[in-house]
């Protein structure tokens, strides 16, 4: 972790602790001596400073950020002396009408929000950059992938159903849309953290959507598909069995934004210096590897810290744990069929497995600023599958096709006007020089009198670069050029090609790829879904699909519910499984992971200070669980053992076996109820985190907390030392793995 150097800027005496709200410590009094505002914090990053029409400026800092002087001012600059009183007539009399700071502070106020986005409404953000490997050359001729290149980049990750304000770890799919700031124009990637969609044509996803949201009537429930109307919907219309088991998988709750793949999801068309054409599908890896939450951690968070996600980005940028992707393609022949080896490139509800296309990486991603501002950038960012640069194109998949009407039309009525793009997260860096012109919140001051073409009394500009002609010259072969792309009938018609009509094959090919231990997590988030509808009807429905993609997936599902097992109604696949969407089986870095340290005051400072200093030098951040807050012996405590839980650790290190603190008391805090000689709330984190397969370890002192907590100090994933290095020593050996997934033999072959 770059921590260090952070370290040395960082105007706290603790940069090891991430999330303070301010640049600077606050004074307990309230500041009363003038000054300019305080500068960002060191994580955060802004929109660079761009004229409305992609211009570079030189301004102070090179960013869009506001707020200037010392003094306060109305919005038009005007200083203020006062802004706790509105102008009365008299101190107990009426408020007059003419207040108009009062006016323009309360409208301003009353007109702050924004419709949310209508999917994917919660969200967050950060900056970054992508640099190209140069190897996509062959195949690409979008600068953004040369070689060394650096593009800045803005990413938005988010869940689908939820409201703005639900919470982060629901099941769900995740968002992951990146707009590359290109020196060719903005090119969106807007894609999730699942390969496949729950349909193939664009026209039903009104339909999915209001399946998935609330029931229309009583609003309920929020940002869950655990719900009749989305199963009613999911079980009628087969083709969404595959991205609904990869939903009711590990995928569906990741344990970090920063631990989740990325997919392009359709097939992109992509045209190289010769204008030769190749089909690609996109994929972000992440170098974290892909890591998930368990289910009850993922509902503990619901309540326990609904921004987990949010926070855990944030937070690890601060710390300097900053994350990366490499951005890689799986490339196709450009074939009349748009097929390979017989799988539809068109229908977006079929992946190709790794196995028989590997993706070769292009390029990397490293996030390495927080936003300054949520609104301006990350509730305003506007992303758009027409979003394209010279090189990389769409095909026909009907899917994408309706995209690309949608997320234009969207942004008018979520942004209020033509002119998103002229907000600062969204300006290119890419000169403008379009023929668009006035609309609400015009930001830019065109001159000229001729927004037309052709013209001669603005000189004829814009001059277009021309289509036509053998001999291109560099900047016509730069242009952006719709692929000419052959369509195979020319009748009208509202239909899918048959190859679209398999629903099941890879919805089995996902469950037969996955370990023991996957499929266990498969088998109970359909059991509890399911569990939750009202209607047995479609609890029926949706065995009968799980009968057609695997008997023993059905069969477990089906016990669960106390429901027989229906007989497939088509034939089994006869499928290969592909190894790579397994998550488990490898070892990964684990930057940014948090360890906690549970002491008290009976934990020698001088034991704690290395391990701490270890931990952080390792990349990860050590998080102090005590007694009591404050400092204990100088080691500054994050979290006592009433705000402490589990989930918000990877892993824990006992350093003691603290009694019982002072506000042990069932009346203060449901967790403390309990006897014991160990500090029930201790003795709950412990079991908690071994029953999420967590490692955890003691030093001899923290032993008799397993003890306590019924945890048998031979279990796997559990070590035990005699100080607090050696005890760290073989904890650190275990994160890696993510977590001690043997602890709990699976059931299923
Ligand atoms: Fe979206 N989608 N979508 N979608 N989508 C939106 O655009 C839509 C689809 C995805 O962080 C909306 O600006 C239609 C697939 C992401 O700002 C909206 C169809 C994939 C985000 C919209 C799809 C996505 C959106 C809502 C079927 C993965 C969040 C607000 C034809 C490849 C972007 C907005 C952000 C957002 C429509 C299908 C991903 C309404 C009509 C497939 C990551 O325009």
């Amino acid at each position: 972790m770059p921590s260090a150097s952070l370290q040395k800027e960082h105007p706290r005496s603790d940069p090891t602790i991430p999330g303070a709200p301010a640049p600077e410590p606050p004074s307990v009094q309230e500041p009363r001596e003038p000054h300019d505002p305080l500068p960002p914090k060191p994580d955060q990053g802004a929109p660079e400073l761009r004229t409305a029409t992609g211009e570079a400026l030189e301004g102070e800092e090179g960013t869009a950020r506001g707020q200037q002087g010392r003094w306060l001012t109305t919005a038009t600059g005007v200083k203020l002396r006062d802004t706790d009183h509105s102008l009365k007539a008299g101190p107990r009399g009426p408020t007059l009408l003419q207040d108009h700071h009062l006016r323009e502070k309360i409208t301003h106020f009353d007109h702050e929000r924004i419709p949310e986005r209508v999917v994917h409404a919660r969200g967050a953000a950060a900056h970054g950059y992508f640099e190209g490997y140069g190897t996509a050359g062959e195949i690409c001729l979008a600068s953004v992938f040369e070689k060394g290149r650096r593009t800045p980049t803005f990413v938005r990750f988010s869940t689908v159903l939820g409201s703005r304000g639900s919470a982060d770890t629901v099941r769900d799919t995740r968002g992951f849309a990146t707009k590359f700031y290109t020196d060719e124009g903005n090119w969106d990637l807007v894609g999730n953290n699942m390969p496949v969609f729950f349909i193939q044509d664009g026209i039903k996803f009104p339909d999915i959507i209001h399946a998935g949201k609330p029931h229309p009537d009583r609003e309920i429930p929020q940002a869950q598909s655990a719900h009749d109307t989305f199963w009613d919907f999911v079980s009628l219309h087969t083709e969404a069995q595959h991205h609904t088991i990869w939903n009711m998988s590990d995928r569906g709750i990741p344990r970090s934004y920063r631990m989740m793949e990325g997919f392009g999801v359709h097939t992109f068309r992509v045209v190289n210096a010769e204008g030769a054409t190749s089909l690609v599908k996109f994929h972000w890896k992440p170098k974290l590897g892909v890591h998930s939450l368990t289910w009850e951690e993922a509902q503990m968070l619901g309540g326990l810290d609904p921004d987990f996600h949010r926070r855990d980005l944030a937070d690890a940028i601060e710390a300097g744990a900053f994350p990366e992707w490499e951005l890689g393609v799986q490339v196709f022949p450009d074939t009349e069929d748009q097929t390979f080896h017989g799988i539809d490139l068109l229908d977006p509800t079929k992946l190709v497995p790794e196995e028989i296309a590997p993706v070769q990486p292009i390029g990397k991603m490293v996030l390495d600023r927080n936003p300054t501002n949520y609104f301006a950038e990350t509730e305003q960012v506007a992303f758009h599958t027409g979003h394209l640069v010279p090189g990389i194109d769409v095909t026909d998949d009907p899917l994408l096709q309706a995209r690309n009407f949608s997320y234009l039309d969207t942004q008018l009525s979520r942004l209020g006007g033509p002119n998103f793009n002229q907000l600062p997260i969204n300006r290119p860096h890419a000169p403008v020089n379009d023929m668009l012109r006035d609309g609400m919140h015009q930001h830019a001051v065109h001159p000229g009198v001729a927004p037309y073409r052709p013209n001669s009394l603005d000189g004829g500009c814009p001059f277009s670069l021309g289509n036509q002609g053998e001999d291109l010259s560099d900047e016509q072969k730069r242009a952006f050029v719709d692929a000419a792309a052959s369509i195979e009938a020319s009748r009208k018609v509202r239909a899918n090609p048959a190859s679209y009509d398999d629903h099941f094959s890879q919805a089995r090919l996902f469950w037969l790829s996955l370990s023991p231990v996957e499929k266990e997590h498969v088998v109970r988030a359909y059991t509890f879904e399911l569990g939750k509808c009202y209607e047995q009807a479609i609890k029926e429905r949706q065995l009968q699909a799980l009968a057609n993609v695997d008997e023993d997936l059905c069969a477990q599902v089906a016990a669960g519910l106390g429901l027989p097992a229906p007989e497939p109604t088509t034939a089994i696949a006869d499928v290969e499984p592909s190894p790579a969407l397994s998550q488990l089986g490898q070892t990964w870095p684990t930057d940014g992971r948090i360890v906690g340290l549970v002491m008290d005051a009976t934990t020698p400072a001088d034991q704690v200070q290395p391990v701490r200093d270890a931990i952080f030098e390792a990349g990860l951040v050590p998080f102090v669980v005590g007694s009591r807050g404050g400092e204990i012996d100088g080691v500054p405590v994050q979290r006592t053992f009433a705000t402490g839980r589990s989930v918000e650790l990877d892993a824990v290190l006992l350093l003691a076996a603290p009694v019982p603190a002072p506000d042990a008391l069932g009346a203060r805090d449901e967790k403390a109820a309990g006897e014991g000689a160990v500090d029930p709330r201790v003795r709950l984190l412990v079991e908690e985190c071994f029953r999420h397969s967590k490692a955890v370890g003691a030093t001899s002192a923290g032993q008799a907390v397993l003890e306590a907590a019924g945890v048998d100090p031979q279990s796997v994933g559990v070590v035990v030392g005699d100080d607090p290095s050696s005890a760290w020593e073989q904890l650190s050996a275990l994160l890696p793995a993510h977590r001690a997934w043997d602890r709990f033999p699976a059931t299923l072959a």
